[in-house]
């Protein structure tokens, strides 16, 4: 059996080094629900390539203009699937190739897309410490403010015992998942917001797939993998992908929930070389590791997490869905 699967993520939103500590863990005896088959496609150069940097203890450079695609039979192993071969085809693309499509969506659909668009479940990969910002409604003015107070002067003598601003926020939301004060963006301008990128290729491959608006396609799995888990301020990944997904990125959340079955829907938290690599501290100890200090989180319930060190996880859930979860194969 052929299992494919896309990954779509914008730049620098952590494909490449999630592939590379994959491919890395396969070797390392580090995942546990795949093996590598005997017989490989092709050469393995572009997986070599890709995965260099990490065995050296630092982040890859760009994934070059023209991709790479690397292909990887597996077996899979633990017995949570009966058909045991897969092909692991992760094309690794330049995260612009995304705006390209984003922004020109009428030339730039290539037959890689196109091959892309008919995988068997998408895993979306969004870095959270690296999102280029959608446009924020700004916190009202004094003169605003004035005018509100005018206008419901009980209401308003209750909040002005609080900051102005947050009473303006709905009171169930948590102070730590409100947006930042001010939209930050490290991007060059005129980089279109990661989410509505995102948000627009799951529109694009709908339809190549002649999916309605609101259909909910069946046996079509939607991760979403929030990677350099282990950069997220702790308060906040404390309780969870599920949670950090509907509060800090209800766009995404909204679309993939109302036109996928909730049901083939989950989030995860990854950390792909469990800490900054860039941090000469950390990076020794990477360098070291005599166990994988690579870690997937995903929510059971409320905010209660679970952790499993096998970076393959969020491929066999795409694959086989929640049973996954259960064993710890
Ligand atoms: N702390 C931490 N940082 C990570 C992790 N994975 C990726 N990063 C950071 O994210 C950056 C981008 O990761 P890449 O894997 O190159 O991202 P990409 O999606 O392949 O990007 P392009 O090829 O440029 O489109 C890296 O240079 C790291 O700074 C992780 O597990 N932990
Ligand atoms: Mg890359």
């Amino acid at each position: 059996m052929e299992y494919r699967f896309t990954l779509l993520g914008a730049r620098s939103s952590g494909k490449s080094t999630w592939l590379a500590m994959l491919y890395d863990g396969l070797a390392r005896g580090e995942v546990r629900r795949f093996r590598r088959a005997a017989k490989q496609p092709g050469d393995r150069k572009a997986w070599e390539q890709l995965v260099t940097a990490v065995r050296e203890g630092r982040y890859a450079s760009r994934t070059p203009d023209v991709g790479a695609f690397p292909q990887l039979h597996l077996e899979v192993t633990g017995g949570w699937r009966e058909d045991t071969r897969v092909m692991l085809e992760a094309s690794d693309y330049l995260g612009e190739e995304l705006e390209r499509n984003f922004s020109r969506s009428d030339h730039a659909w290539t037959d890689a897309w196109e091959r892309r668009a008919n995988a068997d479940a998408f895993i979306l990969v969004v870095r959270p410490t690296h999102i280029d910002e959608l446009p924020q409604i700004p916190a009202p003015t004094e003169e605003e403010m004035r005018k509100v107070r005018a206008l419901f002067p009980g209401r308003l003598f209750e909040m002005t015992e609080q900051s102005e601003n947050e009473s303006l926020i709905p009171t169930d939301i948590s102070p730590q998942f409100l947006p930042p004060a001010a939209p930050r963006s490290e991007a060059p301008r005129g980089t279109p917001p990661t989410l509505l990128m995102l948000v627009e290729m799951l529109q694009m491959i709908r339809s190549r797939r002649g999916w309605a608006i609101g259909e909910r396609p069946e046996n079509v799995r939607v991760a979403v993998v929030l990677s350099a888990w282990d950069a997220v301020q702790s308060s906040v990944a404390r309780s969870g992908p599920d949670r950090y997904l509907r509060e800090k990125l209800p766009l995404l959340y909204d679309f993939v929930w109302s036109n996928f079955d909730p049901s083939n829907f989950r989030a995860f938290g990854l950390s792909a070389t469990g800490g900054d690599l860039d941090d000469e501290r950390f990076r020794r100890a990477f360098t070291s590791r005599t166990e994988a200090l690579s870690s997937v989180v995903w929510t059971a319930s409320g905010d209660d997490c679970r952790y499993d060190d096998d970076l393959s996880l969020p491929f066999a859930w795409a694959m086989a869905g929640d049973i996954v979860l259960d064993s710890r194969s």
